[in-house]
């Protein structure tokens, strides 16, 4: 077992049950530190957990992020007894530190635990329509079951995370600093982010006027953020809930398909092989809409297709200003990651916008299919 000290002692803060035998890391998203832990049981069995160092650099209050875990996680919970579907490995279970509450903090940071997600995987692409229906159905089932939650229980954990604008406001702070000198190699990246500012601030300003509702939402809706099955493919489980806010449908599913629906991984250098997938975007809309279509108004139905874009356009801009910024918040391997990342992105964005009226009428169809 590669484990160190420091790993054991916070292993010890958790309520977790038998003698640990097994400690390995995942890799798992851009942000956290992920570890799967194995105890053996006294009755033979093992039980797997989840042990993650949350990074406070991304999320500056811990504590905040727990209380929305919590209670977003009982409230699923509780939906799902009684639609009378057993919640065990379908909704998070936290594990809880001995001293009490579900956040372990010292000097090394803040950690929780999670019970393992069983018999269940991830995947970076998708292997099949189908598969991405299912996706999309899963998370449109958790936009449906958080309609009734109440949205002022949540803190934000990252303030402003999906404020396009704002996020403008941080690029242009970013060039005008040109702190590791980088600004000179990107003038056509900047342009293409420039141009773009007025139509991808529209989500913000819909928000604003009222025009578009706040609802609790992921904000994070990659496909590797829904476990699946690994005999049936089915969504069992939504993970990686620090992000759940306020924030608008769109959002969810808009990075959805940015991610998904792509023809190439988010970092793709080859950008003639970066394109939005339209059978992708179908199968997905089709999974989400298929939940959400009573729930969410016509408006914001209509305007899904506009949430991919700016979500894609968000994405860019967040990878060249951290480009810009030296790296300090996405982690990379190699030096230009994030460049290759902003670029993926644009490339993406271009073709979606190619493809806007295509996706406006695909969702129309769906909308009319199961309103
Ligand atoms: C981060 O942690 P991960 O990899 O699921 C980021 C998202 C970005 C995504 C891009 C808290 O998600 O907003 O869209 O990378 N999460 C945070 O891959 O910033
Ligand atoms: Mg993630």
């Amino acid at each position: 077992m590669n484990m160190n000290r420091e790993l054991q002692t916070i292993i010890a803060q958790f309520d977790f049950p038998g003698e640990l035998v097994d400690c390995e890391p995942i890799k798992a998203g851009h942000i956290n530190r992920t570890y799967r832990l194995r105890f053996a049981l006294p009755s033979g069995d093992t039980r797997d957990f989840v042990l993650q160092r949350i990074n406070t650099f991304a999320f500056k209050k811990p504590v905040e992020v727990m209380s929305n875990v919590h209670l977003v996680t009982e409230h699923l919970r509780a939906a799902m007894e009684r639609q009378g579907q057993d919640p065990a490995n379908r909704v998070l279970r936290l594990v809880p530190v001995k001293g009490g509450g579900t956040l372990y903090q010292d000097e090394s940071g803040s950690w929780r635990a999670y019970d393992f997600i069983l018999n269940a995987r991830t995947v970076d692409r998708v292997d099949s329509l189908e598969q991405f229906r299912e996706i999309g159905r899963a998370f449109g089932q958790f936009q449906r079951m958080l309609a009734d939650f109440p949205i002022d229980a949540l803190y934000d954990t990252i303030p402003y995370f999906h404020d396009t604008v704002k996020r403008m406001e941080a690029f242009e702070a970013s060039v005008a600093a040109d702190v590791k000198k980088r600004v000179h190699e990107v003038a056509p990246e900047i342009a293409s982010i420039r141009e773009r500012m007025g139509a991808m601030g529209q989500i913000v300003s819909m928000i604003a006027d009222g025009t578009l509702p706040l609802r609790v939402t992921h904000n994070d809706t990659k496909i590797n953020n829904v476990m699946l099955d690994n005999d049936t493919g089915e969504a069992l489980c939504v993970i990686d809930l620090d992000t759940v806010m306020a924030g608008s449908a769109l959002y969810d599913f808009g990075d959805a398909i940015r991610y998904g629906a792509s023809t190439a991984a988010e970092d793709e250098r080859d950008l003639t092989r970066v394109h939005l997938d339209m059978a992708l975007f179908t199968a997905y809309s089709d999974g989400f809409i298929s939940e959400t279509a009573q729930g969410l108004t016509r408006t914001e139905l209509e305007n899904l297709p506009l949430g991919a874009l700016v979500m894609t356009y968000e994405n860019a801009m967040r990878f060249l200003t951290d480009y810009l910024d030296g790296d300090v918040y996405f982690h990379i391997e190699k030096a230009d990651d994030n460049l290759a990342r902003a670029r993926c992105q644009l490339a993406l964005l271009k073709d979606m916008e190619a493809h806007k009226p295509e996706m406006d009428r695909t969702v129309l169809e769906l909308i009319d299919k199961y309103a």
